[in-house]
């Protein structure tokens, strides 16, 4: 019987969990994995937990595999990720791009280096018991390419951090997927400022270590920071 009762509330947990596969451009949703590099163990749906870790930045294995394909967006057009199943935890949405380097291809482009810069992020709505946000309970996520960004290939990462449980360091989960791009019809945009992953995130930031159910009040919390550099406005 505690058997069971264990196995239950393991895979529980893991259905709980969940993964981005699809890109989606101009409403078309591509197929799982096309586009966004299948990382190792993608099966358990689990996140990533150490921000030192180099799983951090593609998810497991994800900076030296690469998708079969690269998709072509125009800049400044709409691009999204799906999820594999409704997000079921509460925390921030962050997308961030790297431009492959002179002598590389998206392909086999790792992303190392102080090469990250972030195009968006959500926020909490307040006013409820916990912090909440826009993300619970959906599947499709939904970002611009920036109109000003430089055509050429890129890697673009969404991260999604639930923070149910994040009031321990340790604690938060990172939901990461890494896609291949072919930005076209750019600009001249300077994307601002470069971080590194890991290095863009400390386990202690206040909006990675945090209690998103304090202070009890039946109007909850009333600030939430996000981690990582501020958005270029490209
Ligand atoms: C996600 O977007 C696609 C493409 O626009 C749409 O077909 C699909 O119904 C959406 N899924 C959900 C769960 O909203
Ligand atoms: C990216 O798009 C440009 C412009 O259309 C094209 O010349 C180039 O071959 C494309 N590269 C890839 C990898 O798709
Ligand atoms: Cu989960």
């Amino acid at each position: 019987m505690k058997t069971t009762g264990f196995i239950l509330a393991l895979s529980s947990l893991a259905n709980a969990h969940y993964t981005f596969p699809q890109l989606i451009s101009n409403g078309v949703m591509t197929a799982d994995w096309q586009y966004a590099r299948q990382w190792t163990g993608v099966q358990s749906n689990g996140p990533v937990t150490d921000v030192t870790s180099t799983s951090i930045r593609c998810n497991v294995d994800g900076a030296t595999k690469s998708a079969p394909g690269t998709m072509t967006v125009a800049a400044g057009s709409k691009i999204g990720f799906a999820s594999n199943t409704k997000i079921t935890h509460i925390g921030a949405m962050e997308c961030y791009m790297t431009k492959v380097p002179e002598g590389h291809t998206v392909a086999t482009w790792d992303g190392s280096g102080e090469v990250w810069f972030k195009i968006d992020e959500d926020h909490p709505i307040f006013g409820g018991a916990s912090l909440q946000w826009p993300s619970l309970g959906i599947q499709n996520l939904s970002t611009t390419i920036p109109p000003s960004l430089p055509s050429g290939e890129y890697l673009i990462r969404v991260e999604h951090i639930a923070l149910h449980n994040a009031q321990s360091v340790g604690g938060a989960q990172f939901y990461i997927s890494c896609g291949q791009l072919n930005a076209t019809g750019g600009g001249a945009g300077v994307p601002t400022p470069p971080v590194a992953f890991p290095g863009a995130n400390k386990a202690t930031d206040p909006g990675i270590q945090i209690n998103p159910y304090y202070p009890i009040a039946s109007d909850g919390p009333k600030s939430y920071t996000n981690p990582g550099p501020a958005v270029w406005k490209g």
